[in-house]
């Protein structure tokens, strides 16, 4: 049996299946759990959940599985028989790592993921770097498995496609992707309900707090690093207002790295990106113990940002 096989024999012989995203969930993990939920409920007729440490963002409601949707610090998992991760590189990711350990090898486990990072901590791993989202290997699974996509599987497959490579724009886009997407539209994936829900986000309000953190851009011009540095939220309002911020720097033509710190308490949170084949982001974060992908990654360290002269430094 190949990995795919493996899957669907794993839900075939399930009853009650748990689908875990990964924490600050994003548009591929959720797209890819309500993509699998409406699938699992639907066609295969089996009881789902989907699980978060953090809340769905409201730009992801639309996804439409609030009602499906446990977030908490803590799941008795002994209520499921098969447990999905899905964008998770790690057991850190899922917010649950202890839960999960302790469980190990009395429920099934399969992780989904697009993460170079992964650590293939389930029993079956189906992890492919080369896939744009996770989103697109749940896409191809289904497909495999002759599974009639629904409008709420399509919508859900595309959002995650269409966010993880910012609407065809970063490293991660090739033609496979553009391919799936295609598809998906052609079963119709509601497209401008996804664009109107994550890229149609801003108030007038929110890109006035951008324009305050974008003239204070840092530019070091010797290692080609743009670095925007967003204060704690009693200063500059919620954290949800900046998401997107790295993405869009990287539309800087002469910068090799972007970093984007936004301070939370006493914890500095650090997104990178880049464009250049040459740079890994990824291996960058990991010595800062994160993680992510080639061209997109992070980390968290405790700290405080201080802005220096011309620059800054963490405390
Ligand atoms: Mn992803």
């Amino acid at each position: 049996m190949n990995e795919t096989e493996k899957i669907f024999s794993a839900i075939n012989q399930s009853k009650n299946i748990l689908l875990i995203c990964h924490r600050a969930p994003d548009g591929d993990t959720l797209g890819s759990a309500a993509a699998l939920f409406f699938y699992l409920t639907g066609e295969a007729k089996k009881k789902s959940t989907i699980f978060c440490v953090n809340e769905i963002p409201e730009s992801l409601f639309f996804l439409n599985i609030n009602n499906a949707f446990i977030c908490s610090k803590t799941i008795n998992l002994q209520l499921f028989d098969l447990i999905v991760t899905l964008d998770c590189a790690d057991l850190k990711q899922t917010g649950i790592p202890e839960i999960l350990s302790e469980q190990k090898n009395k429920i099934q486990t399969i992780n989904i993921d697009h993460h170079a990072t992964n650590t293939n901590y389930a029993n079956v791993n189906l992890v492919n770097p080369q896939a744009s989202a996770t989103a697109e290997i749940i896409y191809s699974i289904l497909k495999q498995n002759k599974s009639s996509l629904t409008k709420q599987i399509t919508t859900g497959l595309l959002a995650g496609i269409l966010t993880d490579t910012t609407y065809f724009s970063n490293a991660a886009t090739t033609k496979q992707a553009v391919a799936a997407a295609a598809d998906l539209l052609k079963e119709g994936a509601k497209i401008r309900q996804i664009i109107q829900n994550t890229w149609c986000r801003h108030s007038p309000e929110s890109l006035k707090l951008w324009g305050k953190v974008l003239s204070e851009l840092q530019y070091n011009e010797k290692h080609k690093i743009v670095s925007a540095i967003i204060p704690d939220e009693a200063e500059c309002g919620k954290a949800e207002i900046f998401e997107g911020m790295a993405n869009f720097l990287t539309s800087i033509y002469d910068a090799d790295i972007i970093i984007v710190l936004r301070q939370e308490n006493g914890i500095v949170k650090c997104s990178m990106r880049t464009t250049k084949d040459e740079i890994n982001v990824a291996e960058l974060a990991r010595k800062f113990g994160g993680g992510g992908h080639a061209k997109a990654a992070g980390f968290s360290i405790p700290g405080q940002i201080v802005k220096t002269e011309n620059s800054w430094r963490i405390d």
